[in-house]
């Protein structure tokens, strides 16, 4: 397959010479698809699809909770030629709101019916009974929409320091090109079993786990979230584990998790946040398998990684993957840096998206003039080509592998009538990485209650969004441009949360 110009629905042609393999082998009581069966369901959905008038180019919002009938979801909509908007299953009605009237969907498909979706004005589908009448009613010989390789497959929101979610334009080569360097990277094979314990609203779970798999026509495992009882009971029937850094600390933490449980695993992936260098060396230590730490952005799919055969280096990323270009960049000049030298990590290729849904004015800011997408993150080559992440430019904090934009937050906090204003930052945590903690400062006349205040933001931040502490002060320090001194803050909340 050309690895820059396929579509999903071509990857997924491609594993249907097997038709019988297991595509999706459902644990915690989800139901099983063999490739043959999904690819049916998902054509019988993309025609349910059709009736409802979606066609090529249109938004389909998927707002579940994780299922193996949201992947079929995520196969129909290639398969109409339509554009998958995967929407977290914890957002808030404020928040999906914004998303909706954002993604100005044809069709919204949901677990529950909320009157926050009628606001899109578009047709509504309980995703169950949906899939229930389908394959009861509709025909299996789905003819699949015209579809091209730069058509967009997805819109995934990402916050951003804007504060408001905006929504990254992802292409089928995008996304393909990546899933094919993936495959090749790790060595993917149809004899392999992926346990899939991530989320799939957003690129790591959604993505880089499904779609390798497809590509590679391996099977999943599929867990409805990461519990660490699942996870010991399903490794040694698996091959690899794909997970953020919480998973692999949280397993390191379980007594349980040795070397017996995982000798059927070949391979250990972690991304979407830092991996300790500590945490790799105790994995090592417990396990005898060395964690094969890997870089990736939702705009841009996976980027960098370690190798499968070579050393797999504590503390960096690797080397970029085939076909994707990464450069390290002076961000006063734009000059490149010599290897050693920190910078900005800019980057390009196949896989980078093609910007921010109905945001052209982001165009400019977000990419360099010859098209190398601006990461936001800082870093550094070492002799052997090797990346290390070491900070970020963006106003960014990462809890259990989740973005969290302190914008976002400190403008829901600000709203608030007892509160003047706010900064929310991240400190070391632990379990998550990174937490998320708010300093408030009560309007005048007004006192502000710790605990009341965090159970009301539960109504519009998703709870990965929710400071786990909040603290209340006289005045934020400001240097002397007016700027809240968020490092300052840092060394004076940090080291105390549990
Ligand atoms: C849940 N909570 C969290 C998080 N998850 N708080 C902060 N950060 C989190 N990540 C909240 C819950 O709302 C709850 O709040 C409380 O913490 C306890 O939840 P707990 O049971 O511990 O959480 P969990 O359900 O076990 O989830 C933790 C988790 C999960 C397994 C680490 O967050 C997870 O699966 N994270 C993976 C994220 C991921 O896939 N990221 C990829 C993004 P309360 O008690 O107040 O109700 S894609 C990406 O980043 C790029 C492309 C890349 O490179 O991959
Ligand atoms: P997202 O916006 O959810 O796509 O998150 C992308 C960001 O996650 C990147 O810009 C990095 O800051 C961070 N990230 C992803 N993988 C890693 C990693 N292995 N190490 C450090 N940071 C990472």
């Amino acid at each position: 397959m050309n690895t820059t110009s396929a579509t999903l629905v071509e990857l997924f042609e491609s594993a249907l010479d097997h038709p019988d393999r297991a595509f999706i082998t459902g644990i915690d009581g989800l139901p099983s698809y063999s490739y043959g069966e999904a690819w049916s369901a998902a054509g019988q959905l993309a025609s349910k699809f059709q009736q409802h008038g979606v066609g090529r180019g249109d938004r389909v919002v998927l707002h579940v909770a994780k299922s193996s009938a949201a992947l079929i979801v995520y196969l129909a909509c290639s398969r109409a030629g339509a554009v998958l908007v995967p929407l977290n299953p914890g957002a808030t009605d404020p928040e999906l709101a914004h998303l909706l009237a954002d993604s100005a969907p044809s069709l919204i498909i949901v677990d529950d019916e909320r009157s926050v979706y009628a606001g899109a004005g578009c047709p509504v589908l309980v995703l169950a009974r949906t899939i229930a009448t389908t394959r009861q009613a509709a025909p299996t010989d789905f003819v699949n929409a015209p579809l091209a390789p730069n058509d967009l497959a997805a819109l995934v929101y990402t916050s951003g320091t804007t504060g408001r979610p905006k929504g990254a334009m992802i292409s089928h080569a995008n996304l393909t090109s990546n899933a094919l360097a993936l495959v090749e990277a790790w060595g993917f094979t149809s004899n392999d079993v992926l346990l899939h314990a991530l989320p799939i609203f957003h690129v790591h779970g959604l993505f880089v786990a499904t779609n390798t798999v497809l590509a590679s026509g391996a099977s999943m495992r599929l867990a409805v979230k990461f519990d660490p009882d699942t996870v010991l009971a399903q490794l040694p029937h698996s091959s690899v584990l794909m997970g953020v850094p919480t998973f692999y600390t949280r397993l390191l933490g379980d007594s349980r998790f040795d070397q017996n449980v995982c000798h059927t695993v070949r391979l250990f992936i972690s991304g979407s946040a830092p991996l300790l260098a500590t945490t790799h060396l105790a994995f090592e230590h417990r396990t005898g398998q060395k964690i094969l730490e890997r870089y990736g952005m939702t705009e841009t799919s996976m980027l960098t990684s370690n190798p499968l055969l070579g050393p797999r280096k504590p503390g960096t990323v690797g080397p970029a993957l085939t076909g994707v270009r990464v450069r390290v960049v002076d961000a006063h000049t734009g000059a490149e840096m010599a290897q050693g030298e920190i910078g900005q990590i800019e980057v390009a290729g196949p896989n980078v998206f093609s910007g921010y849904w109905r945001r052209p004015d982001l165009g400019a800011t977000e990419f360099c003039a010859d098209g190398f997408f601006r990461t936001g993150d800082i870093g550094v080559f070492d002799s052997d080509g090797y990346l290390s992440i070491v900070g970020r430019s963006k106003d960014l904090i990462i809890s259990g592998g989740f973005n969290v934009y302190p914008k976002e937050i400190e403008q829901v906090i600000d709203a608030r009538v007892e509160v003047l204003e706010s900064a929310v930052i991240g400190v070391p945590d632990p379990d998550f990485g990174e937490a998320v903690i708010a300093i408030v400062v009560a309007a005048p006349g007004q006192s502000v209650d710790p605990a009341a205040l965090r159970w009301s933001l539960r109504a519009d931040l998703a709870g990965y969004k929710l400071p786990k502490q909040i603290h209340v002060v006289e005045s934020l320090p400001r240097n002397a441009l007016g700027k809240v001194e968020k490092a300052r803050l840092r060394t004076t909340f940090g080291p105390s949360v549990a």
